[in-house]
């Protein structure tokens, strides 16, 4: 049994590592780590699971998520006002596996619930933690697929977490994707609505790559408060060249004015990037510029100083 994903990691490695090191895991530990939803005979199941994929599902259990943070920033004020928890997994044999490697494997073997009542719960009691430790106070945001809209209980499992974790609901914030939203517009509306009610902030992550966005934009008018433009287009920003990347952010930013939204610029790497942004108004940014994910114990670090220039 080979494993089927691209992983961008030492394929060597992944090669050698067949199925037969299941061996390895905990005797009827399908069961044990009750982490399959649904009443699929746990052999047939784990026989038809890639090395990979029988490892996810342990990676709870062994402790082998992490969440790194990287800050959002006022560029005038060079201050951090916000952060992105990001999930990665450290692998025991292959290394650092980033999400787009493994949460399609996890969406297919319906574990992706468990995941992100993870993420969000890790989230919410980190940031409650440097809250508590007098650490500077900012929402974290955290990032939901598409499909988990498709669950019923997502409203009150967030609310659950909140009240577990004893965060106050306006420093959590929900990054959601505009394909996800145009696919099932009314169950999200309602959701949308839900989240509002328990005082979440809600923001349109990679804004400007789904086909209809601008045009539907005002159909999101209350629900969401924050856009997150898209890196591909903060790329292509220039000085010299005022080219059409520089008006699609222009006329974005114009048009979240217009409908009263936050807009966050991700991907930021440059400084020129940065200098096109701020003539355009636009000082909330987040991106390599500033600092790249990082591990919460060197999060924290940036936290104690509250500022943070650009790497340059
Ligand atoms: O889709 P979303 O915005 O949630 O994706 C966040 C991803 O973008 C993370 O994996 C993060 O590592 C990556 N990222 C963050 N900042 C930058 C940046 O400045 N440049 C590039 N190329 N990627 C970035
Ligand atoms: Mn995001």
């Amino acid at each position: 049994m080979q494993p089927t994903v691209n992983l961008d990691v030492n394929q060597t490695s992944l090669h050698n590592y067949s199925a037969n090191n299941k061996n390895n895991h905990p005797k009827n530990s399908i069961s044990d780590v009750n982490s399959i939803e649904g009443t699929v005979s746990d052999q047939v199941f784990a026989s038809s699971l890639t090395a990979l994929e029988l490892d996810l599902i342990y990676a709870i259990d062994r402790n082998e998520f992490e969440l790194y943070y990287q800050p959002k920033v006022d560029a005038k004020k060079s201050l951090i006002i916000g952060a992105e928890a990001l999930i990665r997994w450290n692998h025991p044999t292959l290394g650092l596996i980033l999400p787009n490697d493994f949460i399609p494997l996890a969406e297919k073997i319906g574990f992706l619930n468990k995941i992100g009542k993870w993420v969000k719960k890790t989230a919410c009691a980190q940031n409650k933690a440097w809250q508590d430790a007098g650490l500077l106070a900012i929402p974290v945001s955290v990032n939901l697929s598409a499909s988990r809209f498709m669950e019923k209980d997502l409203a009150s499992s967030i609310k659950e977490i909140l009240e577990e974790t004893q965060l106050e609901a306006q420093y959590l914030e929900i990054e959601i994707t505009e394909t996800s939203i145009l696919k099932n517009e009314e169950i999200v509306f309602s959701l949308l609505d839900e989240l509002k009610n328990i005082g979440i902030k809600i923001a349109l992550d990679d804004f400007g790559t789904g086909y209809s966005s601008l045009s539907n934009l005002h159909h999101f008018n209350g629900k969401i408060d924050i856009l997150k433009i898209d890196r591909s287009f903060i790329q292509d920003l220039s000085i010299a060249k005022q080219e059409d990347a520089n008006f699609i952010v222009h006329m974005i930013l114009q048009l979240s004015n217009h409908l009263q939204m936050d807009v966050v610029a991700e991907g930021v790497e440059t400084l020129e990037q940065l200098k096109v942004l701020q003539n355009y108004n636009c000082n909330t940014v987040q991106g390599y510029l500033y600092s790249k994910p990082l591990p919460a114990t060197q999060f924290v670090e940036l936290l104690k100083k509250q500022r943070i220039e650009p790497i340059c």
